[in-house]
C-alpha cells in the first residue's frame, strides 16, 4: 500500500513543525516546499528532522524542494505559504502580498496533486482558503481552512489556565471568521462535562473570550517579528490526521457553507466532521439570538476581506 505523502507548502516557522510532527506521528512521508530562495533553508529542516528519526523511532522520509513536481501524489498539502504579521499589523494587512502566493500555489497544486486534501493556513485565512478554492477549483470537501482548532483551542488553553483543571477535559467551539469578530460559544464551553458557567463568573468568563479573540495578537507582540506557530501546526496535524486515519474528528473549521447556519458561498468557521471524504459534514445547531447576530457580524467581516480578493 505504500506510505502517505503529505506536503507541506510554506517551510518556515509553522512549516517546519508541521513537518517535525507528521513524521512523528508516522503520518507518511514528508515533503517541505518553498521558494527557490528557500530551497537550502527547507532541504536543511528535512535533513535535521531525518537526523531525529534514531533517537525517536519513526521511520518517515522527508525531503526539502522548491520543485512543484516533487509534490506529485500528495494525499495531503498543507499550504502556510505567506508573510506572517509583524506588531501592530491585523490579518488583513498581509492581503495583498499573500493572495498572489496563494493563487500560484493553488494553480500548482491543482496540477500536481489534484487529489490532496488541502489544509490552508495562511492568512487572512478566510480570503485566502477562499481563494484556494476559487482559482484550484476543487471540491469543497477537499479544502479547508485551520482556524477554529487554534481559537477553540486557544479558548481551552485559557479555561484550563484559569480553573487549573486538565486542558484535555475542555471542550468548546469558536465559530465565525478568523479574527477579532470570532465568536467564542462560551453556553456550550465545558470542564469534564460540568459547564463553565457553572465553575467561572461572568465577567471573568467575558474577559477569557476577549483573551482568545486576541490571542493571535497577544503572541505577534509577545515575538516582536512573526506569529504563533507550535499550536498551528499541532492543530493542523490533527486536522490531518483525522482525514488520513478516517476518524470522522468534530472540528471547527474555515469550511464552504451552503446554506448552513444561512451562510452562502463563504468559507467560515462552522464544527466540521473530518474523516476520510474530507470535510464530510457541517453539523448545524440552534443559536442564541445573541449568537445569531454575532455570527451575522463575523460574517460581514469575512465578506469584507474577501471582496478585497476580486475573486
Ligand atoms: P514564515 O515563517 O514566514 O513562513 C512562511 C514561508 O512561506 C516562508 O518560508 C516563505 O519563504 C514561504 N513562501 C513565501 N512565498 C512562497 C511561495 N510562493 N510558495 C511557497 N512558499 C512560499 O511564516 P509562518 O510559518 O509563521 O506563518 C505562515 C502563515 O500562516 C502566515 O501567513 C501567518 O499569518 C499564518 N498563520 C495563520 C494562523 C491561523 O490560525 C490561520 C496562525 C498562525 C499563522
Amino acid at each position: 500500500m505504500g506510505r502517505k505523502k503529505l506536503t507541506m507548502i510554506g517551510g518556515g516557522q509553522i512549516g517546519g513543525n508541521l513537518a517535525l510532527i507528521a513524521a512523528q506521528k508516522e503520518l507518511g512521508d514528508v515533503v517541505i516546499f518553498d521558494i527557490p530562495q528557500s530551497e537550502g533553508m527547507v532541504k536543511g529542516k528535512a535533513l535535521d528532522i531525518m537526523q531525529l528519526r534514531p533517537h525517536d523511532g519513526y521511520d518517515s522520509e522527508l525531503s526539502g524542494t522548491s520543485d512543484y513536481s516533487d509534490i506529485k501524489g500528495s494525499d495531503v498539502v498543507i499550504i502556510t505559504a505567506g508573510i506572517p504579521r509583524k506588531p501592530g499589523m491585523d490579518r488583513e494587512d498581509l492581503m495583498s502580498i499573500n493572495l498572489g502566493i496563494i493563487k500560484d500555489v493553488a494553480s500548482n497544486v491543482k496540477k500536481y496533486a489534484p487529489n490532496a486534501f488541502v489544509i490552508v493556513i495562511s492568512n487572512p485565512l478566510d480570503a485566502m482558503v477562499y481563494a484556494f478554492h476559487k482559482v484550484s477549483g476543487f471540491d469543497k470537501s477537499k479544502v479547508v481552512g485551520m482556524a477554529g482548532a487554534l481559537d477553540s483551542g486557544r479558548f481551552r488553553a485559557f479555561l484550563a489556565m484559569e480553573t487549573g483543571l486538565s486542558a484535555q477535559d475542555v471542550s468548546c467551539m469558536v465559530l465565525g471568521g478568523h479574527g477579532d469578530s470570532m465568536v467564542p460559544i462560551t453556553r456550550l464551553a465545558t470542564i469534564g462535562g460540568v459547564p463553565v458557567t457553572d465553575l467561572i463568573d461572568a465577567d471573568r468568563l467575558k474577559e477569557i473570550e476577549d483573551r482568545t479573540r486576541f490571542a493571535g495578537g497577544e503572541l505577534v507582540k509577545l515575538f516582536g517579528n512573526g506569529s504563533a506557530f507550535y499550536a498551528p501546526a499541532q492543530c493542523a496535524i490533527e486536522m490531518a490526521e483525522s482525514y488520513l486515519k478516517d476518524k470522522k474528528r468534530v472540528i471547527p473549521s474555515a469550511a464552504l457553507c451552503e446554506g448552513e447556519f444561512g451562510i452562502d458561498g463563504y468559507f467560515i468557521g462552522v464544527p466540521t466532521v473530518i474523516g476520510s471524504g474530507g470535510i464530510e459534514k457541517i453539523i448545524e445547531f440552534s443559536l442564541t439570538d445573541k449568537e445569531k447576530s454575532d455570527l451575522a457580524n463575523t460574517l460581514d467581516a469575512v465578506k469584507k476581506t474577501v471582496a478585497e480578493t476580486n475573486l
